[in-house]
């Protein structure tokens, strides 16, 4: 059996459905800090409410359950790490810590995303090769890095099964993402259908690399289920499917809805971030070792996102 923690995030919402799709209700046990009615993570299937800064709350879940496999998604994004970097530490750090340990106790596998965050500006900026300096900028990017040295340690010294990936932005239109800085890729979509207009809070030729979640979610699925014996890496392999800035994803709105005007509204904090950041990733790692192949491009992303989003907000 699955336990996923930040079930009701933006990555969580939409794999507690998939994965239950896949391996049966039963077998997938979401689990958020709070609960919230009616949400199909938590109708779908068994539910728990967890902390993960307490430990007895996840072993706990681990023995009801007989939970195999731990896929560990609860965490602060970027942004908001950075409006409290001790919170962002005491959860991302501390949560993955208790994840670890009860994993080692109980022998259990475990999957939890790092990001291109895990580098900063003395990384390579065009095509980031998979191991490189990672020396980044940011409270999340710092327990991103420490996190996939953790999970490498607990691998190495206890034989915990961990595996993950470096993410980059997700775009996706079931749940809003939650103070990240890439999340600009998401919003326009929404302000492009309700209002024809968006101003950007990233500058034009910022880029950054990007993913539609259904390549983000398939990635989750296909690297759990690889053959270990094959994995060189193991915590952070970098996974892309495109990389574009601001005025790209504008340009491809446009060509659906002629009249959508781009506006810019920088916002210094996130900017720097972003400028923080990698360009593009390097992911041949990935594709060698466990057959990474995203299927989303910007123009195949774009024509599902507003044809998806129409239908949720009943816009014609
Ligand atoms: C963020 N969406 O913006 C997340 C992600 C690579 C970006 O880590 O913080």
């Amino acid at each position: 059996r699955i336990l996923i923690t930040g079930s009701l995030g933006q990555i969580g919402s939409e794999l507690t459905v998939l994965l239950r799709s896949i391996y049966g209700n039963d077998n997938v046990v979401s689990s958020d800090l709070r609960k919230v009615e009616g949400s199909k993570v938590i109708e779908g299937g068994p539910f728990e409410l967890i902390n993960v800064e307490h430990a007895h709350e996840i072993a706990e879940a681990v023995k009801k359950y007989k939970i195999d496999t731990i896929i560990h998604l609860a965490a602060l994004l970027s942004a908001t790490g950075e409006k409290d970097p001790v919170k962002a530490w005491n959860v991302n750090m501390g949560g993955l810590f208790n994840v670890l340990e009860v994993a080692r106790e109980l022998g259990c596998s475990v999957f939890t995303p790092s990001s291109i965050a895990a580098f900063g500006p003395n990384s390579k900026k065009v095509k980031t090769p998979q191991d490189d300096v990672q020396r980044p900028t940011t409270m999340y990017g710092v327990t991103k890095v420490s996190g996939e040295l953790l999970c490498d340690y607990y691998h190495m010294r206890f034989g915990v099964d961990t595996r993950g990936v470096r993410y980059p932005g997700l775009i996706s239109y079931e749940t809003l993402p939650g103070g990240g800085t890439t999340d600009y890729a998401v919003h326009i979509f929404y302000e492009a259908l309700k209002n024809k207009k968006y101003d950007s809070y990233i500058a034009a030729g910022t880029y950054m690399d990007m993913m539609y979640m259904p390549d983000a979610l398939n990635a989750i699925v296909t690297l759990m289920e690889a053959d270990p014996s094959k994995l060189k890496h193991r915590n952070a392999f970098n996974i892309t499917a495109m990389s574009f800035a601001p005025e790209h994803i504008a340009a491809e709105i446009k060509k659906h809805i002629p009249e959508f005007e781009m506006g810019y509204d920088v916002d210094p904090v996130r900017q720097a971030i972003a400028e923080s950041w990698p360009d593009s990733l390097d992911d041949s790692a990935a594709r060698e070792e466990w057959g990474w192949n995203p299927k989303y491009d910007l123009a195949a992303m774009t024509t599902d996102m507003l044809a998806k989003l129409r239908e949720k907000l009943d816009i014609k």
